[in-house]
């Protein structure tokens, strides 16, 4: 027999520099997402990421599989159609809290409800980095910006109260600078049957520097939180005090790949004869 040796973290990374600004909290999303993949012996050439448009959104030009920098706002879409034509792959999307919940915020409740088997890490840095600052969906009650000259008169989004009542079957929350849950959650994440919906706190420094803000509010969940109680879940997620990390929820259910290839094969499809039609 012969044996394959370990992957190690030089599997995973590219020799594309990332031109994030020093201290970006991608960085740490970045990192973790090596890390985890590391840890889960994943071969490159069976993953493939899937990233919207914006500064988040550069993410698959870093790590060595397969990726797809698409359009603004559409990483899910790519990331739902990839899983149902080749369910053997581990399928990953990143965007920002724009891509997720702005121009693509039409896609992110669908695939939770659907239960895609794909793992969505939406880094929310509470603006439009890439753009320039401009006020985001997650952006806070008075934020000042180009967009919103006179402050946001806008209640944020909650991306995790979203994602749980859209029905995703895990549901989860972390911070870029603690590199060890966050490695942690996307683990947890990956080997979860089903719609998994991280959310990364990942600063901007450039634009709205989060991180002391953070630091003094991030808390890991409390120790006799069930993750299995939606309802407490929810009690979490809109907790304004502190910001939770960790697992808020997690269950079973069918996954909408196995479901769907139940009544057809992707290879029943004769793309060949659809196309002629035209
Ligand atoms: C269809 C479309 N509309 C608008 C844009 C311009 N645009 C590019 S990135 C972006 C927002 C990026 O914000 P976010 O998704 O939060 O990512 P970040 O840069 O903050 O990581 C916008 C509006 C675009 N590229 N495509
Ligand atoms: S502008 Fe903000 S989000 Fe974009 S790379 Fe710089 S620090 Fe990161
Ligand atoms: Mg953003």
């Amino acid at each position: 027999m012969v044996e394959t040796a370990a992957l190690t973290l030089r599997d995973y990374r590219t020799d594309v520099k990332p031109i994030w600004c020093p201290g970006c909290g991608d960085f740490g999303v970045l990192s973790s997402t090596h890390k985890a993949l590391v840890q889960l012996q994943l071969r490159p050439e069976n993953v493939v990421i899937a990233s919207g448009i914006g500064c988040s959104s550069r993410l698959p030009y870093f790590v060595k599989t397969y990726g797809i920098h698409g359009l603004h706002g559409r990483s899910l879409p790519l990331a739902t159609g990839m899983k149902l034509a080749r369910p053997d792959l581990t399928v990953l999307a990143y965007g920002g809290d724009g891509d997720m919940f702005s121009i693509g915020t039409g896609h992110t409740p669908h695939a939770a409800r659907r239960n895609v088997d794909i793992t969505a890490v939406c880094m929310d840095n509470q603006i439009y980095g890439l753009t320039k600052a401009q006020t985001s969906p997650t952006s806070v009650r008075g934020y000042k910006s180009k967009s919103t000259p006179y402050g946001s008169p806008d209640e944020p989004l909650n991306p995790v109260l979203l994602a749980l009542a859209s029905g995703a079957s895990f549901v989860a929350r972390a911070y870029s600078a603690r590199a060890k849950e966050l490695t942690d959650l996307l683990i947890k994440g990956i080997q979860h049957k089903g719609f998994a919906f991280i959310h990364v706190k990942s600063p901007c420094v450039e634009f709205i520097n989060t991180y002391d803000m953070l630091d003094r509010l991030v808390e890991e969940m409390p120790v006799d939180h069930d993750p299995s109680d939606l309802q407490a879940a929810m009690n979490l997620a809109v907790t304004e005090e502190k910001v939770h990390v960790g697992v808020f929820y997690e269950s079973e259910r069918p996954v909408y790949e196995e479901v769907a290839h139940s009544w057809f094969k992707p290879t029943d499809f004769d793309a060949d004869a659809f196309f002629r039609r035209f």
